[in-house]
């Protein structure tokens, strides 16, 4: 592929079965009406977007019944597992196709697919930066809501592959990503059995304190350091809108006072970008039916510049190209 051409794919997953809140599901379409396509396609001339539109699966309705009877505290199983093997293709196939993924949600289950996608197309070790109120680091044992949104990173995590019972319908999902390739930023809810999880497994994370004590940049620069040393692994950001402060992203279902501004939000994607090796994106938990009109205004416009910051767009604006000299004469 042309060198300076940024090749995008988008997808969209209008998934809400993760978590107990009406209006996630329609957060891709949110994003989209607000104009993203439209202001992905300026930010330089190189630009190769194609919209993928929103998934649609079926559920594996042969597993329904087993899965009710047989997996406990895991609300909406079997749209949990149907939607996210369809997705882990459909990322595959994006990425395969040389583009960026960006993947639209929908609540955070959906990162169990989009990651399992991304390894998929890559063959090779990945890393991930989670960005995030939350450590999503549940199993079905530990979580007191029974919410798929908390469990994803556990799902994906290898070292936590024998603290889940077998899953039917999930055999297609491989917990291959070590969590020693695994940072989070933004963390500020994180459960007990959560915090014990990341301190005996030595997880890099850093929480809003951390952000406080060292300022944005040298927490990616230092997550970056700890998940991919050798600056070669394909980066896979899954960037959970309420790790923004709760005035920054209202329209969400689970937000948290005491977070993210939406300038180290957008610090943390343009870092990300700089690095040349954004693989795929995830941008989950936009509920345009919480809050009010201007609520989800601003939280999908938060949405719109992360997301523009993670593929290239700069506040220092677009540089012209073999131009040295101002127009001073007509
Ligand atoms: N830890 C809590 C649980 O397991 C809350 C998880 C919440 N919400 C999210 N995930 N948006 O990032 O239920
Ligand atoms: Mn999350
Ligand atoms: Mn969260
Ligand atoms: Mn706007």
């Amino acid at each position: 592929f042309h060198s300076n051409e940024t090749r995008i794919g988008v997808l969209g997953v209008p998934f809400e079965e993760g978590q107990p809140k009406v209006g996630v599901a329609n957060g891709p379409d949110a994003i989209r009406k607000a104009g993203l396509i439209e202001q992905l396609t300026t930010i330089h001339e190189k630009v190769d977007l194609k919209d993928y539109g929103n998934i649609k699966y079926e559920i594996m309705a042969d597993l329904v019944d087993e899965i009710q009877q047989n997996i406990p505290n895991m609300k909406g199983y079997a749209h949990v597992a149907s939607c996210n093997q369809k997705l882990s293709k459909e990322v595959e196939r994006i990425i395969r196709d040389g583009r960026v993924c960006l993947t639209l949600g929908g609540d955070h289950a959906i990162a169990v697919g989009t990651v399992d996608g991304h390894i998929k197309a890559k063959n090779e070790d990945l890393c991930i930066l989670w960005v995030d109120a939350h450590a999503d680091l549940n199993t079905n044992r530990t979580s007191s809501s029974g919410n798929v949104h908390g469990m994803p990173m556990a799902l994906l995590a290898s070292e936590l592959a024998d603290y889940w019972p077998y899953l039917p319908g999930m055999d297609w999902q491989k917990p291959v990503i070590s969590i020693r390739n695994v940072a989070y930023i933004g963390l500020r809810s994180v459960d007990s059995y959560e915090r014990l999880v990341i301190d005996k497994l030595g997880i890099t994370a850093f929480g809003m304190e951390d952000v406080e004590n060292y300022g944005i940049s040298t927490v990616v620069k230092m997550a970056l350091d700890r998940i991919d040393p050798e600056r070669k692994r394909s980066i896979h950001v899954s960037y959970d809108i309420d790790s923004l402060d709760s005035l920054e992203a209202p329209s969400t279902g689970t937000s948290v006072r005491g977070g993210l501004t939406l300038r180290e939000g957008i610090q943390i994607m343009e870092m990300i970008h700089s690095t040349g090796r954004l693989g795929a994106m995830d941008l989950v938990e936009v509920n345009p039916s919480i809050g009010s009109e201007q609520d989800v205004k601003r939280t999908v416009d938060a949405a719109i510049h992360i997301i523009m910051a993670a593929v290239g767009h700069s506040r220092r604006g677009l540089r012209l190209k073999d131009v040295d000299t101002l127009p001073l004469q007509t």
